[in-house]
């Protein structure tokens, strides 16, 4: 059973039908069904440290070790998870529409591993796996780094509470997000070394909080945004849209002309402004809603 109004799905399928340049802004609630956590409400802890805090240059200062056991956790949920029906149907329509790009936020690969057209896909906050040198002055950077773990020390610890595990099973590995659960601490002589200057610690190669977007995703982001061509559509996917850059594209979009379809579970997570007239809002999970809209 359809779970979008008719008269709305309606009249969003026929706007798309006749839209041509096409943007979709995406975040981590695209990946909620895939079974990856948000940022903000439930779900946006770990351990006892709000995810967001863990996100920036000055955590990585103060506690490398930290910092690196929350992204190795993330890259090894990353790998386990799937992308879902929405990830797929996106990577769809962007085959059949080439002048639709999608702006992602998330960094989790599922959109890679969907096949979306790379050159139509902006990773707007880098990927968990990039790895880079954290020294300002060494250039280091590596992507499609799927060693999991990194290294050593950032293995999942196995869970010796479950009676079941014994050493001949594969042990079940401990949920290291529960604050329950001991985890190392873990100093710089356990955490992976630039391979280049060697002397700085890698790590891993996402956008924090204060820091740039990559420049090279930026410039194409900008010549989208600045052509006088106008903007028919956006669609903003499972994002709480309060980080900027990034959410300032809604109202960029809305300025060349195009409409907005929010697709969220949330119905109070509408971007700055709020909702306007000739917008859709889509409530619920966008792993089924959005195949829907673009069957
Ligand atoms: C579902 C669902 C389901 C759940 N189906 N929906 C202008 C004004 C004010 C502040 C600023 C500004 N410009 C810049 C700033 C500062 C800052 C900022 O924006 N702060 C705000 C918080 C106020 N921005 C920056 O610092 C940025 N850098 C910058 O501006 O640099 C300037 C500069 C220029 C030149 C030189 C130097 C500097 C960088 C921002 C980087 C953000 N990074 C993070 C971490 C990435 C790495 C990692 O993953 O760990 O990006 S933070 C985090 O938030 C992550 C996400 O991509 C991002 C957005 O979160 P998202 O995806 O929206 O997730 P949630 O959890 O917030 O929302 C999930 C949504 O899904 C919810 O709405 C749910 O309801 C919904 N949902 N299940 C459908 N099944």
């Amino acid at each position: 059973p359809s779970v979008v109004p008719q008269e709305q799905l309606a009249s969003f399928q026929q706007h798309l039908s006749r839209s041509t340049r096409i943007l979709a802004l995406l975040g981590a609630g695209l990946s909620a069904s895939s079974g990856l956590p948000t940022f903000r409400g439930a779900g946006g802890m770990w351990r006892t440290h709000d995810a967001t805090s863990l996100a920036t240059p000055e955590a990585f200062e103060r506690d490398p070790g930290l910092v690196w056991q929350f992204y190795s956790y993330r890259r090894h949920m990353a790998l386990k998870a799937k992308p879902n029906a929405a990830h797929y149907a996106l990577a769809e329509l962007a085959r059949k529409r080439r002048d639709f790009i999608t702006l992602s936020q998330n960094v989790d690969g599922l959109s890679p591993r969907a096949l979306h057209p790379a050159d139509q896909l902006k990773l707007l906050h880098g990927s968990l796996f990039d790895v880079k040198c954290s020294d300002f002055f060494c250039k280091y950077f590596e992507s499609n780094n799927y060693t999991d773990p990194i290294v050593p020390a950032l293995a999942i610890p196995s869970d010796d509470s479950d009676p079941t595990t014994t050493s001949t099973l594969a042990a079940k590995e401990a949920d290291i997000s529960d604050i329950n659960v001991d985890i190392p601490e873990l100093d710089h002589s356990h955490l992976p070394k630039c391979p280049e200057c060697k002397s700085g610690l890698l790590r891993p190669g996402v956008v924090w909080f204060g820091e740039a977007l990559p420049r090279h995703v930026m410039e194409h982001v900008d010549e989208y945004m600045t052509d006088e061509q106008p903007i028919d559509l956006i669609m903003v996917i499972g994002t709480s849209a309060k980080v900027y850059p990034a959410a300032g594209y809604v109202d960029l979009a809305r300025s060349k002309g195009a409409r907005v379809a929010i697709i969220n579970m949330d119905a109070n997570d509408v971007p700055a402004g709020g909702l306007q007239d000739g917008d859709w809002f889509f409530r619920g999970d966008a792993a089924q809603i959005v195949p829907e809209l673009l069957k």
